[in-house]
């Protein structure tokens, strides 16, 4: 991977602008300074290392050299879009997934961020916001995905077990610039149906543990318990309790987990 072998492949994808790194620290803080220096709308950064990968609350994110895919989309949404951009993360879910179905894999999104392959975290979402007053100027949407075996990080560095592409394909994984590709196109397509119940269905109907009991942390002292319902409009999910009662898990930094 390299920059003219993405400028090639992306070619034919409207995207805004292209910045490729050989190594960075983190793709999502060199997204953040351009987005906040003017980068236009589906700007990409993208490094073949990351340094300072970061997750969640300032968790890492794994990205050796040469074997994943790190990379950060700049979004600067329109009129139209502001009142669905709670729904990005799904978005961003839904476009990994479908770059997963076209190899022929299975795949299944562990809200909010996770897509998984056979119940192991292949890929992860990291999503971002520049404010302007009470207003999102921009969003940086980073994305990481396991492509090659050894993008997986050893066990110990794990909360929840991991796969890669290649691992789950059992043969070897397309170029990452392929991959690439079909997540920018799925992404482009589905964003121009951001505000339709069918991204809200087909979201809904990749859910990971759907009908299972799963808990849900959200750093308080309990989890909360629930069967997995669905989907709110607004892209939350929906639990049901012990005692029958609906539970609405709005986004925030919560982490969702299989009942034991
Ligand atoms: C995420 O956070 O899953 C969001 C990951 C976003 C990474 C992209 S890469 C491009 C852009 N630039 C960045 O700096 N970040 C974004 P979270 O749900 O908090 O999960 C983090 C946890 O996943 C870690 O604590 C590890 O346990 C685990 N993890 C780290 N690297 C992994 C990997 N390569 N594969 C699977 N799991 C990993």
């Amino acid at each position: 991977m390299n920059e003219n072998s993405l400028k090639k492949k992306l070619s034919k994808l409207n995207i805004g602008g292209l910045r490729y790194f050989d190594s960075i620290g983190s793709t999502n803080d060199e997204a953040l300074a351009w987005a906040a220096t003017g980068a236009r709308d589906l700007s990409i950064v993208i490094a073949d290392e990351q340094t300072q990968g970061r997750g969640r609350l300032s968790r890492k994110w794994f990205t050796p050299k040469g074997s994943g895919l790190a990379f950060s989309l700049i979004l600067r949404p329109s009129a139209a879009l502001r009142p669905h951009l709670s729904r990005t993360v799904g978005l961003a879910a839904l476009s990994i997934a479908e770059s997963c179905a076209l190899l022929g894999l299975a795949p299944r999104i562990k809200w909010p961020n996770d897509i998984l392959l056979n119940g192991k975290k292949t890929a992860g979402i990291l999503i971002e916001n520049i404010w302007s007053g009470d207003d999102v100027d921009s969003l940086v949407i980073g994305m990481g995905v396991n492509v090659y075996k050894d993008s997986v990080p050893p066990s110990e560095f794990l909360q929840f077990p991991a796969t890669s592409l290649e691992d789950s394909l059992g043969k070897e994984a397309p170029a990452r610039e392929d991959v690439l590709f079909n997540i920018l196109s799925a992404f482009i397509g589905w964003r121009e149906r951001m505000g339709t119940d069918e991204l809200i269905k087909t979201w809904e109907d990749l859910l990971a543990f759907r009908g299972e009991q799963v808990q849900i942390h959200t750093g308080e002292e309990f989890p909360i318990t629930g069967g997995v319902l669905g989907l709110e409009s607004d892209g939350s999910l929906r639990l049901r309790d012990a005692h029958d009662k609906s539970i609405i898990i709005r986004f925030g930094d919560v982490s969702l987990r299989p009942s034991a």
